[in-house]
């Protein structure tokens, strides 16, 4: 009989400003690692459809309801994340709770306020923040059709992304940087170099998933 238990999977983000090449890096890293990828926000939900139409600026929200509504549509896909990795499968999830952070803290939240909906849910065992200042985003282009699409308003996000770094270092996360300045192929490889140590470790500790 087989006494081995089902070795979990990852939970991998990938995090940065719009414009950082977020989509094709996750597509393509979920396809290296066969694993499910999702997209915060999860627009399909009751939240995310309102989230949807506060970002095409359909609808105004108050800045912490909105806050509280992305972390809601975290919680509401937390429980299949979690079954997910127990199962064995890999997950890749393109922004988390630390867009949630970043983005509201730079309309002037209280960090800790914007970081507390978030505790409990499940710990990503590696953050990749894909780097790339706010004018080399802009200059990709497809920019100002969603609300936050705007050079200055990145440019704070980017630094309020760097406190995240900090404090996911400090309460024990793991967080690496890759330049989303250099070319897809090297931003892949990049990706894929940082990745592979946790998913070894993981394979080789087997620990359960962790909470933020
Ligand atoms: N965003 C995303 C937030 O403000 N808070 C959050 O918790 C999350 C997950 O939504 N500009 C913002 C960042 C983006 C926008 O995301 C939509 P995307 O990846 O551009 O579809
Ligand atoms: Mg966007």
């Amino acid at each position: 009989s087989n006494t081995e238990a089902t070795k979990r999977g990852a939970l991998i983000v990938v995090e940065g400003l719009d414009r950082a090449g977020k989509s094709t890096q996750v597509a393509r890293l979920a396809e290296a690692l066969e694993a499910r990828s999702i997209k915060f926000p999860e627009r399909t939900t009751a939240i995310g459809k309102m989230i949807d139409s506060y970002l095409a600026q359909e609808r105004e929200l108050d800045d912490r309801a909105i806050h509280l509504l992305f972390s809601a549509n975290r919680w509401e896909c937390a429980r299949s994340i979690i079954e997910e990795v127990e199962s064995g499968r890999n997950v890749v999830c393109d922004r988390y709770a630390f867009s949630g952070i970043a983005y509201s803290c730079s309309k002037g939240l209280d960090y800790e306020w914007c970081r507390n909906p978030d505790i409990g849910l499940p710990l990503p065992d590696l953050t990749v923040f894909l780097d790339l200042d706010a004018e080399a985003a802009a200059a990709r282009g497809g920019y100002g059709e969603e609300r936050y699409e705007k050079l200055e308003f990145q440019a704070r996000v980017r630094q309020a992304f760097h406190l995240v770094a900090q404090d996911v270092s400090r309460h024990g996360g793991q967080w690496s940087t890759v330049d989303a300045g250099a070319s897809l192929d090297r931003v892949t490889e990049e990706i894929m170099e940082k990745v592979r140590p946790c998913l070894d470790e993981i394979r080789s500790r087997g620990s359960k998933i962790g909470r933020l």
